[in-house]
């Protein structure tokens, strides 16, 4: 089993991650003691590298690859946000719904589109670049709370063509249709055939 430190303190990321990927013979573990990335970047895309590189710089077990997700809900609505800043959006994961759903109260049906964002970046242990993907998942911002599943504003956002809410999926539906998923499958056949061991 190839293994990937994955540079997040988000275990239902590493979750999701390892769903898919450990039959793909690869096991994606937790970043070693001292991970604390500075996430100040003005891209999903740089706020991964930022991440992967910290895990990298804390490495004391010899393990060569790093990866990082970083992800967010942007909406029509309110131009974007919470973006970049939806890890920080509020303090809890429920005080995060709660704030969006308040924020498009007005917002009439057509005005609630939004996605989800992902950006993996994977380094090696110097920081070089070795290969980065993007996924993106299309829905709308729903008026309720629905599904009990995945995390973060899984429970506020409708796929788009899926009547459910993305907490309603399984995991594995969710691995196929969501942000995460769509990046990881790209990075996942990238890595099959890189020589990466
Ligand atoms: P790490 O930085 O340690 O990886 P994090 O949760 O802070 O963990 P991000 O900075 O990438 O991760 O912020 C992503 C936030 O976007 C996350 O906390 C959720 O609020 C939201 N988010 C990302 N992916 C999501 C998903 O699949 N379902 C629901 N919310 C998601």
């Amino acid at each position: 089993m190839l293994k990937i430190v994955l540079a997040t303190s988000n275990p239902h990321k590493v979750d999701e991650i390892n769903s898919v990927s450990i039959p793909f013979g690869i096991e994606f573990v937790l970043p070693d003691k001292g991970f604390d990335p500075i996430e100040d970047g003005s891209t999903f895309e740089e706020n991964s590298y930022a991440k992967a590189l910290a895990a990298a710089q804390c490495e004391k077990s010899g393990r060569n690859y790093f990866m990082a997700d970083d992800s967010g809900l942007c909406t029509d609505f309110l131009n974007g946000a919470p973006g970049l800043k939806s890890a920080r959006y509020a303090p809890s994961a429920q005080e995060r719904i709660e704030k969006l759903l308040c924020a498009l109260k007005d917002a009439k049906e057509n005005e609630r589109g939004a996605k989800f964002v992902c950006s993996l970046v994977l380094i090696d242990k110097t920081g070089n670049i070795l290969n980065k993907t993007l996924g993106v998942c299309k829905g709308k911002i729903a008026h309720n709370q629905c599904g009990k599943g995945g995390f973060g504003y899984d429970p506020i956002f409708i796929v788009e063509n899926k009547n459910k809410t993305m907490a309603e999926l399984s995991q594995d539906e969710k691995g196929k249709v969501s942000h995460r998923g769509r990046a990881l499958m790209d990075m996942l056949m990238w890595i099959k055939c890189s020589d990466l061991k």
